[in-house]
């Protein structure tokens, strides 16, 4: 549905009244249907005219009904291959994480987005610990004191709550986070995103944070902090923090917004004014200084959720990608001298193939395909489906989404956090994407689309192509949730992926990553092991991966913009370490690679961001691998079986 000037060569019904035109699309395409969608050219008016002409609402409900009975016919789940998955281990974990979103009636805009996670290492023990935003009650309205939450690695499957004794019991109203050693002592620090301000802690080394925010300079302005991430921008060792905002919002500024005409509801981000992104340079003294607009990043038009790093032209200098709601997608290419240039519309990344912006929500780039390059993966709203720009190797991105099963299956799904990982260790990066309506009332309006969604995981079948398992890992993964954050980690230290998934006003959840599983199962082919996977059920060995801990020496201490490269099989995989992606979250700092059932790798190669290249020649499988900057491998430590 759409506003505007009355044609009726596009449209198949047209009501006038004044000088506006609501026209409601005929054409039965479930790819390009417009029903209940944010995008720049229809969610706006959509809303803002819903309340006013009842009649076209109720047909175009009918029409959404029927456009999405067909997108989910044609995602109906086959029958479970695998009765192995993920499993729900939250419970024996001690997590008893709530988010909080302050909500008393009123749908303020904040409520609706948190929160993220993040796995960091806050005690360096190589045991992933676990922090979790939690939002606020809103002022005047005080009944529950929610904080954050710091859960240690007990390393025996358990957690430990530690957040009052590392000081992390703050009060604040919190999105996201991001982790890194920015001050390049050897420990984790944390920077944790929020409505009003952000901050950052410093990590003591002993088990303890100190909010440094003013004393490194990182005071603003009241923001509406989204995704961050760590990225050493110009290469001179020292970290710089990317943060991206979404809109100017207050309580005081709140607009009255509804899908019925009567009741408020949660209004769209075309409401209020974007927000400029901000990039903050890491200084010699531990402080930092605004760069944004010396580098060419300011752009209040901006709505950013989504931050990821990547280096799409393979220049060596890491790029920025922002996922915008209802905004263009921005990509900022380094030009190595301190400067970005803005090519998200000139790469094909700005918008979706019909030219619209989309909500843009969580981001992640990797190189999929075995392509060299890193392609884009972005989630968007319901009846938006996934963006998966394919990286072309000459700057520019084709959108495969509408082509694969990743489009199809992600039609009807509200994405938030998304991101590549190998949940197989087949060598191939799969992807996880975590579901969830923003309106709770949304099935009064479409009742095909679910506040509570179900996930997606999409398992790379080689040549491009996905196929969606997520249905296939068991009833707990498959429930539906409103999801908003996500990350991996190999939390208990068996060599393979375990995602932990946020709710907005609910738990978070972490699953045990029980799909790869011995012994190794193979569908018939009698060629080189592992590297394909159409030679590979997706069952291989977890002791069949190679796991990669970075330590810079000249570059970044945590090894962000390291590129390791592993061959095995006579096929070579890679990957990037960064900061940020996904939404609101970060993923463990450790690059874990899937051999496919190898159990020997070589060489594996780091290219630092310094220039320095480290190269080991044989390194066997089933293993976490510390390579140091200039040292090679200074350490390994076998998986837990
Ligand atoms: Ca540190
Ligand atoms: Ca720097
Ligand atoms: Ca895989
Ligand atoms: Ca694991």
């Amino acid at each position: 549905m759409s506003s505007g000037p009355c044609k009726a060569r596009v449209c198949g019904l047209c009501v006038l009244r004044a000088s506006l035109c609501l026209c409601v699309e005929t054409k039965p395409s479930t790819q390009r249907h417009k029903g209940y969608t944010r995008g720049a050219d229809s969610a706006g008016s959509w809303r803002r005219l819903a309340g006013v002409f009842g009649l076209v609402l109720a047909l175009s409900w009918g029409h959404a009904r029927f456009a999405t009975a067909q997108a989910e016919q044609a995602t109906q789940p086959k029958p479970a291959e695998n009765a192995r998955g993920f499993t729900d281990v939250t419970a024996a974990a001690g997590l008893r994480f709530r988010h909080h979103t302050g909500a008393f009636g009123k749908k303020y805009l904040p409520e609706t987005l948190g929160p993220g996670c993040a796995f960091l290492d806050y005690d360096g023990d190589g045991w992933p610990d676990i922090f979790l935003p939690n939002g606020r009650d809103w002022p005047g309205r005080r009944r529950a004191a929610p904080r954050p939450a710091l859960y240690r690695n007990n390393r025996n499957g358990a957690f430990t709550n530690v957040t009052r004794a590392a000081g992390l019991a703050v009060e604040m109203y919190a999105l996201g986070a991001a982790a890194a050693d920015y001050d390049n002592d050897g420990d984790q620090d944390l920077f944790v995103t929020a409505l009003g301000q952000s901050r950052l802690f410093q990590n003591n080394g002993k088990g303890a944070f100190t909010d440094v925010t003013q004393m490194a300079g990182l005071t603003t302005p009241p923001e509406f902090s989204t995704g961050a991430a760590w990225v050493d921008f110009d290469k001179d060792g020292r970290l710089d923090l990317l943060i991206g905002n979404y809109v100017q919002w207050t309580p005081e500024t709140d607009i009255f917004c509804t899908l019925d005409g009567v009741s408020k509801s949660y209004c769209t981000p075309e409401s209020y004014q974007g927000a400029s992104a901000r990039l903050w340079r890491g200084r010699s003294d531990g402080a930092f200084e605004d760069v944004t607009r010396m580098v060419g990043l300011h752009d209040p038009t901006s709505k950013t959720l989504g931050v990821a790093v990547l280096d799409f032209n393979q220049d060596g200098w890491p790029d920025l990608l922002l996922a915008n709601d209802t905004q263009p997608n921005k990509l900022y290419e380094n030009s190595g001298k301190g400067a970005f240039l803005e090519k998200g519309l000139l790469a094909g990344v700005a918008f979706s193939e019909e030219g619209v912006a989309r909500a843009g929500m969580g981001v992640d780039a990797a190189d999929y395909d075995r392509s060299g390059y890193p392609s884009i993966l972005i989630s968007n709203f319901s009846n938006q489906m996934l963006a998966l720009y394919h990286n072309e190797g000459h700057g520019l991105f084709v959108d495969e989404a509408p082509r694969s099963e990743v489009g199809r299956a992600s039609l009807l799904s509200l994405g938030f956090a998304v991101f590549f990982f190998d949940f197989d260790l087949d060598g191939w990066l799969d992807i996880f994407v975590a579901n969830g309506h923003i309106e709770n009332e949304i099935e009064r309006i479409q009742p095909r689309v679910k506040y509570a969604q179900a996930p997606h995981l999409f398992r790379n079948t080689g040549a491009g192509k996905f196929e969606d398992v997520a249905r296939k890992m068991g009833p707990a993964f498959a429930a539906r949730r409103v999801a908003r954050g996500a990350a991996y980690a190999d939390y208990d230290n068996d060599g393979d992926l375990d995602l932990l998934v946020t709710t907005n006003g609910g738990p978070a959840v972490l699953f045990r990553n029980d799909a790869a599983v011995p012994p190794l199962r193979r569908s018939g082919s009698s060629g080189p092991p592992g590297l394909r996977a159409d030679t590979v059920s997706f069952a291989a060995r977890a002791d069949h991966s190679l796991r990669i801990r970075l330590a810079g020496v000249k570059s970044n201490r945590s090894g962000l913009g390291a590129v390791v490269r592993v061959t095995a099989g006579g096929a070579t995989q890679w990957q990037m370490l960064r900061s940020g992606s996904s939404y609101l979250s970060q993923s463990e700092l450790v690059l874990t690679f899937g051999l496919g059932g190898l159990s020997l790798a070589g060489p594996v190669e780091v290219r630092w961001p310094s220039g320095a290249v480290d190269r080991l020649a044989r390194v066997a499988a089933g293993q976490t691998v510390t390579i140091t900057e200039g040292r090679g491998q200074t350490a390994a430590v076998p998986f837990l079986r």
